[in-house]
C-alpha cells in the first residue's frame, strides 16, 4: 500500500526517528520550527542584556567572574540555535533581520529590568530554573539538530540555575537588608516566570500541532506546573515565601495549587509594551549597527584568505591522475 510523504514523515516522528535537515519535511513543520528555534536564539542574545547590567556591579571578583561565563554561555547557546535553525534554510542576516524589525519575538521575560544585586540571583534560579524545565524535552525533540544543541545547553543552564540559588541562599542567610532584597526579588521575578511557559493550553495555537510533531513534548500547563511543585519545595530551604496567597499543596492533585497569571501582562509585554522592550531591542540594534565594521572586515579577511588558497593551487595539485 502506498502511503503518502507527509504519513511517511508523521510514521518517522512515532517511531522515534530524528528529523534531518536534508529530509523531507512538510513546510509548517519547517516553518514552525524556524520560528521556535529562532526565537529561542534571539531570546538567549537579548537575555544577556538583563545580566550584562550587572557585570561592572558585580559585589565581589568571584560573582563577577561567575556572572560573565554564565553572560558567556548565553552568547554560546545563541550561536548554536541560530545554527540549528540555519539548517532549515534561513539565514542568520534574515533572522537578525526579523528581531530588529520586532516581526520575530523573543522571551517575555528578558522586558523585565534588573534593580538590584538580588536579581541576578533570582534569574539564574527562577528564570534559568524555568528555561531547564522547558528545555530538557527539547533534548529529545523530532529535529535532530535542535535535539542535539539543546543537550550542552540543559548541561550549562543546570549550572546556571546552581549559582542562582547559591547567590539568593547567601543573601537569605545574610543582614535583613540582603534577606529584604533576595525576598523582593523573588517577589518581582515569580509570576513572569510562570509566564515564560507561554499561554495557558487552550489559548495556545501551536500546543496540538507541535505535540502531534513532537517538537513539544509537553503543553505548556504542564511544564508550568512542573516548575511551581519544583520552586514551592527548593524556597523552603532559602526560609523566602512565594508572592502568591493561593500556592497551596493539593493532596488529590499532588501538585501544588497556584493563584491566576495575569495573561493581560504577558500579553503586553509580548506586543512590545513591557518595562524593558524599547530598550532591550534599541541594545540589539545597536550592537548590530555598530559591529557592521567587523562584519566587513571578517568578510573581506576570509575573501583574502579564499584569494590566497586558490592563488597557491596549481592545476596539478588538484590532478588527481589516473
Ligand atoms: N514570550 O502557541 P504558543 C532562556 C508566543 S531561553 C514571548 O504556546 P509555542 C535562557 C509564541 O511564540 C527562554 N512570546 O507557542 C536564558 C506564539 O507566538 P508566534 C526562551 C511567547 O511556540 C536564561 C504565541 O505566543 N525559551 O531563558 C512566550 O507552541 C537566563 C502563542 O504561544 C525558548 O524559547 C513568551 N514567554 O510555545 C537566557 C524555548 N510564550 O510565534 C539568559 C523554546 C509564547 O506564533 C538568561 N520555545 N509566546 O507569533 C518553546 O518551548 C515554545 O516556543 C514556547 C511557546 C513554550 C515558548
Amino acid at each position: 500500500m502506498q502511503i503518502s510523504l507527509e504519513e511517511q514523515f508523521q510514521q518517522k516522528i512515532d517511531q522515534e526517528i530524528k528529523i534531518e535537515p536534508k529530509d523531507w519535511m512538510p513546510e509548517k513543520y519547517r516553518h514552525t520550527l524556524i520560528r521556535q528555534i529562532s526565537q529561542h536564539a534571539h531570546s538567549e542574545v537579548v537575555g544577556m542584556l538583563p545580566e550584562g547590567n550587572w557585570i561592572t556591579r558585580a559585589p565581589s571578583l568571584k560573582r563577577k567572574a561567575i556572572l560573565l561565563a554564565k553572560v558567556q554561555d548565553e552568547a554560546g547557546h545563541g550561536l548554536y540555535l541560530y545554527s540549528a535553525a540555519e539548517t532549515l534554510g534561513i539565514s542568520r542576516d534574515e533572522m537578525y533581520e526579523q528581531l530588529h524589525s520586532g516581526r520575530a519575538k523573543y522571551s517575555s521575560i528578558f522586558n523585565y529590568p534588573t534593580l538590584n544585586w538580588a536579581d541576578i540571583g533570582a534569574i539564574g534560579w527562577l528564570v534559568d530554573g524555568a528555561a531547564i524545565m522547558n528545555q530538557v524535552p527539547l533534548c529529545r525533540t523530532s529535529f535532530g539538530p535542535y535535539a542535539r544543541a539543546m543537550v550542552r545547553v540543559c548541561k550549562e543552564e543546570s549550572f546556571h540555575q546552581r549559582q542562582g540559588f547559591e547567590c539568593l541562599w547567601v543573601l537569605s542567610k545574610g543582614t535583613e537588608e540582603q534577606k529584604k532584597m533576595c525576598q523582593d526579588a523573588i517577589n518581582r521575578w515569580w509570576w513572569p516566570c510562570l509566564m515564560m511557559f507561554g499561554p495557558k493550553d487552550d489559548e495556545s495555537p501551536n500546543t496540538m500541532q507541535n505535540m502531534q510533531w513532537k517538537i513539544k513534548r509537553f503543553t505548556n500547563d504542564a511544564l508550568r506546573q512542573k516548575f511551581v511543585d519544583m520552586i514551592a519545595e527548593q524556597i523552603k530551604l532559602l526560609g523566602m515565601k512565594l508572592p502568591d496567597p493561593d500556592l497551596k499543596w493539593n493532596e488529590a492533585t499532588a501538585h501544588y495549587d497556584y493563584g491566576k497569571i495575569n495573561w493581560d501582562e504577558f500579553w503586553q509585554v509580548v506586543q512590545g509594551n513591557g518595562p524593558c522592550n524599547k530598550e532591550r531591542l534599541a541594545a540589539r540594534k545597536n550592537a548590530w549597527d555598530e559591529g557592521a565594521w567587523v562584519r566587513e572586515a571578517a568578510t573581506a579577511h576570509a575573501e583574502k584568505n579564499q584569494i590566497k588558497i586558490s592563488s597557491m593551487l596549481h592545476p596539478n595539485d588538484i590532478n588527481l591522475g589516473s
